[in-house]
């Protein structure tokens, strides 16, 4: 059971004129989990989706048909944000996290965990998926208060914009800023390496342990993985999660998102004397002059530089991707309609 977010009322009457009933995706493993007013349903796509190859998310709002026995979602809601990242492997195919986020929190250790240009992946996907970003820096028990000091400017430095957070399950600290800002309505997941403590951050919002927190292991220096499934769970007074399953790869989609996470580098590349300056020994480039005065950092730029790098190389791919299926698309026509011509001809 679930409480429909007012926010999307308007399309719920839509749902609801066309004889469905509106739910939430909360789960998906082979089918989907989808949680309703009247109750909890396990169901399968409408044909019509499967085809148009958009197939819903956790998190996204449906138009459910619910018969004895079953359930078919027929709709999906337009996704207000989405958060998606590049599937793990050497695939260039696009994996959608989670649908409708309000906000995702980057939990980020301030031990041996802390990683400035993970950091920044994380918030250019962020940027990318409408979401708004906070960053909590946790185990601000293992730090000393210098340390922290400094880890936090270097935060504020390469997440700029963002709020900042700094987190301690030992005392507490910082739980009552952040939920000021998760404010109910409100979906966010938590992003962050294996071991950085986002399940110790869940029990600690939720006030009781729904998560189960994992030591790291020493002998493979590889965090417990004890979320498998991505879930929808809600924590009472409109506040939601999804629970990722941890995540080691976090590879960027799209060239999305870099201008919003790199403020100051768009910036002076708006006075670079040629508008597709690449910023890299070019004549008149302002970035690389921000650079030299100081004003952008070179481990910014570098960071910048390797993922808009990355970023190009999968669009390339992905573009080469498109090409091949239209051209396998075509032949396979060209195929059909030969032989419904022989066909013809034999008649
Ligand atoms: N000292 C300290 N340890 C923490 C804190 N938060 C989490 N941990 C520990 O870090 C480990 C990993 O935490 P967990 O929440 O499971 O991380 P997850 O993999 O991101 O979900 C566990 O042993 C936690 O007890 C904290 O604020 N201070
Ligand atoms: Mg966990
Ligand atoms: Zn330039």
């Amino acid at each position: 059971m679930i409480s429909l977010d007012p926010r999307f009322e308007e399309d719920f009457k839509k749902i609801r004129d066309s004889g469905f009933e509106p739910g939430r995706v909360v789960s998906q493993t082979v089918t989907y989990e989808v949680a309703t007013e009247s109750g909890d349903y396990t169901a399968q796509p409408a044909g019509k989706l499967l085809f148009s190859g958009m197939l819903p998310a956790v998190g996204d709002w449906v138009a459910l048909q619910v018969y004895e026995g079953g359930a078919i979602i027929h709709d999906i809601v337009p996704r207000k944000t989405v958060i998606m990242r590049k599937s793990v492997g050497k695939s260039s195919a696009d994996q959608v996290i989670a649908a409708n986020l309000d906000y995702a929190v980057v939990v980020m250790g301030l031990d041996s965990n802390f990683n400035l240009r993970r950091l920044e992946r994380y918030t250019t996907i962020i940027a990318a998926s409408g979401a708004k970003g906070i960053i909590v820096l946790s185990k601000a028990d293992l730090a000393d208060p210098e340390e922290i000091k400094l880890k936090v400017d270097h935060t504020i430095a390469c997440a700029p914009g963002l709020p900042v957070i700094v987190w301690s399950d030992a005392d507490k600290r910082g739980l009552e800023e952040l939920m000021a800002i998760l404010r109910g309505p409100a979906t966010f997941c938590l992003l962050g390496s294996s071991g950085a403590g986002k399940s110790t951050l869940i029990n600690a919002i939720a006030g009781k342990p729904i998560a189960r927190t994992g030591a790291v292991r020493t002998s493979d220096e590889k965090g417990k993985h004890t979320t498998t499934v991505r879930t929808l769970i809600s924590l009472g007074n409109g506040i939601d999660l999804i629970d990722n399953p941890g995540m080691r790869e976090i590879g960027l989609t799209s060239e999305e998102g870099l201008s919003d996470a790199f403020p100051e580098i768009t910036q002076a590349a708006a006075e670079c004397k040629f508008q597709d300056c690449t910023h890299e020994n070019e004549p008149g480039c302002a970035v690389e002059l921000a650079v030299q005065e100081g004003r952008i950092t070179a481990e910014r730029f570098a960071s910048y530089m390797r993922l808009l790098h990355e970023s190009r190389t999968i669009e390339s791919m992905k573009s080469e991707r498109g090409r091949q299926k239209k051209k396998q698309n075509e032949k396979t026509l060209a195929k059909m309609i030969r032989a419904r011509l022989k066909d013809k001809g034999r008649s």
